[in-house]
């Protein structure tokens, strides 16, 4: 089926519907996008072929298209038009293993990538000089980066270490755990908090989803066999993308 068919054989355009023409043909995209007959990556007709086939305004189709941009359904490229904007794999997380980013998405085949949005050495800010017990003028080294799977962003990550036991921020090309297993200080243990919350638009624009979507706000503090904290990381992991899966047992004082 063409996106051109698709998006005409919708319900909308064959029934005697009140809405104005540009949420007609919006709900037509969508119903096309959840019924899967438009699929990710899918390039829609230009503009011009889809006013002229329509019978609709072209300024009315802009309009249509830029209300599906805003909302994430759509995606436009400079000078090649619009696509349906790719969603990434659901990933199911379990809770109870230590294991890294890069890892995780090799186990599951996926390509993963960075994106570096700073990497700086500084000083710690009250809670992380907490956190991690530093005296005073010891610093942190930062890295904020935004996490890809086969090129769709997943998660903001916010890591912090303590220089003393990263020196560099650019010592990490793309794994930070490799880096640290590499110095004889990969965590073995870590405590994780997570928390909903709605994206803001910096965050959103980055992870290319709608301002406002589910959010998992997730901390992780990870420790040294020794008790000493390596790593205080703050993310936001798309919730769209994410199920977190724990294992219960029944506790021994039952
Ligand atoms: C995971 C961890 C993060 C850690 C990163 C290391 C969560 C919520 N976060 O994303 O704390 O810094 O892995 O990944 O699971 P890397 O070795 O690929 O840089």
């Amino acid at each position: 089926m063409t996106a051109l068919s698709a998006i005409l054989g919708s319900e909308r355009f064959t029934q005697d519907d009140p809405a104005p023409l540009y949420l007609r043909l919006q709900s037509a995209i969508r119903e096309a996008v959840g019924a899967g007959s438009l699929a990710p990556g899918d390039a829609l007709p230009p503009e011009r072929e889809l006013a002229s086939e329509l019978g609709i305004s072209r300024v009315t189709v802009r309009k249509a298209l830029a209300g599906l941009v805003e909302a994430g359904i759509l995606q436009q490229r400079r000078g090649s038009g619009t696509y349906v904007a790719p969603t990434p794999h659901r990933m199911e997380q379990p809770l109870s293993r230590l294991t890294s980013f890069t890892e995780d998405m090799r186990a599951r085949g996926f390509r993963p990538t960075v994106q570096v949005i700073d990497r700086r050495v500084s000083l710690p800010s009250p809670e992380e000089a907490m956190v991690f017990g530093l005296k005073v003028g010891e610093r942190v080294t930062r890295l904020h980066r935004l996490r890809l799977a086969d090129g769709v962003p997943m998660a903001i990550e916010m890591a912090v270490v303590p220089q003393a036991f990263l020196p560099d921020p650019d010592l990490v090309d793309q794994s930070l755990y490799a880096v640290l297993e590499a110095r004889g200080i990969r965590p073995v243990r870590a405590l994780q908090r997570l928390a909903a919350t709605n994206i803001a638009a910096t965050e959103a624009a980055l992870l290319e989803v709608p301002v406002g979507s589910a959010t998992l706000r997730i901390e992780r503090v990870s420790y040294l066999a020794d008790g000493r904290v390596v790593e205080f990381t703050r993310s936001y992991y798309r919730g769209d993308a994410y199920d977190f899966v724990a294992e219960l047992n029944l506790g021994a004082d039952h």
